[in-house]
């Protein structure tokens, strides 16, 4: 099948060697990131970084993700310091492959994840200005390469049935109003531009729909993303 074939015609830069690319793939809580992962491991010279989500749930015995779902006023800056470290910690790993594709960013932790703590009164002021001092300084400091974004664009409500289903403890105190937040901050950010920097083109894909018809657009989408470059 196609997608078990490397990628060819890729472009070359003067000095002959190949153009690397990073493609984040971004979208809701539970918007289908990891079937579109997936799809693109089975191709050949592509590597594939999921989220660090198990170390979230597990740092040293741990899991500071089910606490901050428990009490997010009293451990969202514990989350959210450790998901900035293991995100700067995929970012920065030397590339294996030719492309890479990445579950989520840094920029996300950030821009939607602690932007709706904060917004939502679960984070306190102080918790606020000290991750984001720590943000700056790291996307100033330390260069965080990204090529093209992908986002699955689904509806909360989708998002919301899907999280049900998939039945992850953590998560079953998850309401429909947080992942229409953490949407509307996506909508805000990546198709309307009205939050923050977006430091890469975005390609919008339509992530309603079934399993069937959602590796038919990345089929259809293949190309595209993977002759992402600068
Ligand atoms: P998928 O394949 O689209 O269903 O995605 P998953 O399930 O692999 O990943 P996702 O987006 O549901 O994230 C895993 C869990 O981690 C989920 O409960 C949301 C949470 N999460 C991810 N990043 C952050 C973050 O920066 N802050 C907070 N508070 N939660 C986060």
């Amino acid at each position: 099948s196609r997608s078990s074939t490397s990628v060819n015609h890729r472009k070359l830069v003067r000095n002959g060697e190949e153009k690397k690319s990073v493609i984040w793939i971004e979208g809701n809580i539970a918007s289908g990131k990891t079937t579109c992962l997936e799809y693109f491991s089975k191709t050949s010279d592509i590597e594939v970084l999921t989220e660090p989500v198990s170390k979230w749930r597990n740092v040293q015995g741990c899991n500071p993700l089910g606490l901050m779902y428990q009490d997010p006023s009293r451990w969202g800056l514990t989350l959210q310091t450790y998901v900035q470290l293991t995100m700067l910690d995929r970012h920065v790993l030397p590339m294996a492959s030719p492309i890479r594709m990445m579950e989520r960013s840094i920029y996300s932790a950030k821009y939607i994840f602690v932007e709706n703590l904060y917004k939502s009164g679960k984070m306190p002021e102080v918790d606020f200005a000290v991750l984001s001092e720590w943000f700056e300084w790291i996307i100033k400091n330390i260069a965080i390469p990204v090529d093209l974004i992908v986002y699955l664009q689904t509806s909360p409500q989708t998002c919301y049935e899907r999280l049900n289903q998939r039945c992850r403890e953590e998560e079953k105190v998850i309401p429909l109003e947080y992942i229409e937040s953490i949407h509307n901050l996506y909508e805000d950010w990546l198709i309307h531009h009205k939050s923050f920097e977006v430091p890469a083109p975005v390609l919008v894909i339509p992530a309603d729909h079934d399993l069937k018809k959602m590796l038919h657009q990345y089929e259809e989408n293949r190309e595209k993303i993977l002759m992402a470059h600068c």
